[in-house]
């Protein structure tokens, strides 16, 4: 069976033909307008950046190579014994854009496990900082530190046993699905644009990759799902145990009113509820135990009223879930209270989709990203000109 370099070594000569007729043969055709909103509206919406592993409609969520989340589940490999889509069958389909055998993803496995081994001086440094410095903070400087040496890849299957969970098969098959959907959201999204801009200088792929976790360590990013989670415990600690729809409904006026953001709702691009928000809540209704769980079932009565509460408030373009809305909720159920480390989760999972950003950008010899900018002044007399 062919290995993934082997794979990829296939596909990368096609994807160049492929952008060497279109650098021949389109370069110059316009395919949109920029708008001073999209200047000074933070790009929304602006077709700039090419990004060939998955694409975001607005309507039905991401695709990976064409295959919806319900369609990867269905023909993914899972790890021996489970059924949930590992990382290694994800990183392999953005890779390659194929879907791998059982024996190639165990191959893959093996491989990554064989290199996972943390330097004793990146563990250290980890442990020097202080236990109050943020986890993200802590992860990020970990991966940049890594930039010194070349053999880091935790594998995922042993990642729930590192977090003190590996006898927890239902939460070990969480991690799975979690880890898998969270690897890849499109080119432009805080994280992977990041990670795409800085890679695009030729700085290391380390560096390059803990730039990407900065980003996502925002709280209107990656940084949602810890917030979803305080969020969530605050209303309970307000409302008690009993938690009905009005009561939900009015701590989400509550929250609105007092100008914060309902962490887990809108979105950039989506405008419908994120199949990655729907793939979680179907774990959840597979497993009687997390049903049964109140800050799941917290999540599933916000969801019933939160989108109403939005339409009213009138602001959002989407008032719907992103996965944090749900990513966190069965973490907590089963024992991983600190919630300020699931972001981190996040970040682990988003080296799927930047490991394949900085390859690919390599493969195809995509230039550094520089774009240009104007001045108020200038800007004003470009609208003008027309
Ligand atoms: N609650 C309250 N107001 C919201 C909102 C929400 N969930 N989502 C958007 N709005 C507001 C937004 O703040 C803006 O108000 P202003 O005009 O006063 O700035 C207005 O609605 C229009 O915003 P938009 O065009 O609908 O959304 P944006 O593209 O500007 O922002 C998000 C998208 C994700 C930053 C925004 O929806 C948000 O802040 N959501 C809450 C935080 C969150 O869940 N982030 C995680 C996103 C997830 F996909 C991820 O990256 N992991």
């Amino acid at each position: 069976t062919k290995s993934l370099k082997e794979t990829i070594e296939e596909v990368i000569p096609v994807k160049q033909a492929h952008l060497k007729k279109l650098k021949t043969e389109y370069s110059d055709v316009s395919i949109g307008d920029v708008k001073v909103g999209s200047v000074i509206g933070g790009m929304r919406g602006l077709r700039a950046m090419l990004w060939d592993s998955s694409v975001l409609d607005p309507e039905e969520g991401i695709r990976f190579h064409g295959l919806s989340i319900p369609d990867v589940q269905r023909a993914l490999p899972a790890a021996p014994g489970g059924k949930e889509i590992i990382a290694e069958s994800m990183l392999w389909l953005l890779l390659t854009g194929q879907v791998p055998s059982a024996e190639q993803t165990r191959e893959l496995s093996r491989e990554l496990a064989q290199k996972g081994n943390l330097p004793t001086s990146v563990a250290s440094l980890i442990d020097s900082l202080p236990k109050t410095l943020h986890p993200m903070t802590q992860l990020g400087i970990g991966v940049a530190a890594l930039n010194h040496d070349s053999s880091f890849q935790a594998a995922p299957c042993n990642y729930s046993k590192m977090l003190g969970y590996g006898d927890n098969h239902d939460l070990t098959e969480y991690l799975r699905l979690y880890i898998s959907i969270h690897g890849d959201h499109e080119g432009g999204n805080a994280s992977a644009h990041t990670a795409h801009l800085v890679g695009s200088t030729l700085s290391d792929p380390y560096l390059s990759y803990a730039a990407a976790l900065f980003a996502l360590a925002g709280p209107l990013h990656g940084l949602a799902n810890q917030e979803v989670l305080r969020w969530q415990l605050s209303m309970l600690r307000e409302v008690g145990e009993e938690v009905s729809h009005d009561t939900i409904r009015e701590y989400l006026w509550k929250t609105l009113k007092s100008g914060q953001v309902v962490p887990g709702y809108g979105h950039g691009v989506l405008r419908n509820p994120d199949p990655r928000f729907i793939a979680l809540q179907e774990f959840c209704e597979s497993k009687p135990e997390l049903l049964n769980s109140p800050i799941i079932q917290l999540v599933k009565k916000t969801y019933e009223v939160a989108p109403d509460v939005l339409k009213e408030h009138g602001k959002t373009k989407n008032p719907y879930p992103n996965v944090d809305a749900a990513s966190g909720c069965v973490l907590y159920h089963y024992g991983l209270t600190e919630f300020k480390y699931y972001t981190v989760i996040f970040g682990v999972s988003r080296a799927l989709g930047c490991v394949t950003q900085l390859v690919w950008a390599r493969a195809l010899g995509l230039p550094l990203e520089r774009p240009k900018s104007y001045s108020l002044e200038a800007i004003e007399q470009l609208a003008k000109s027309g």
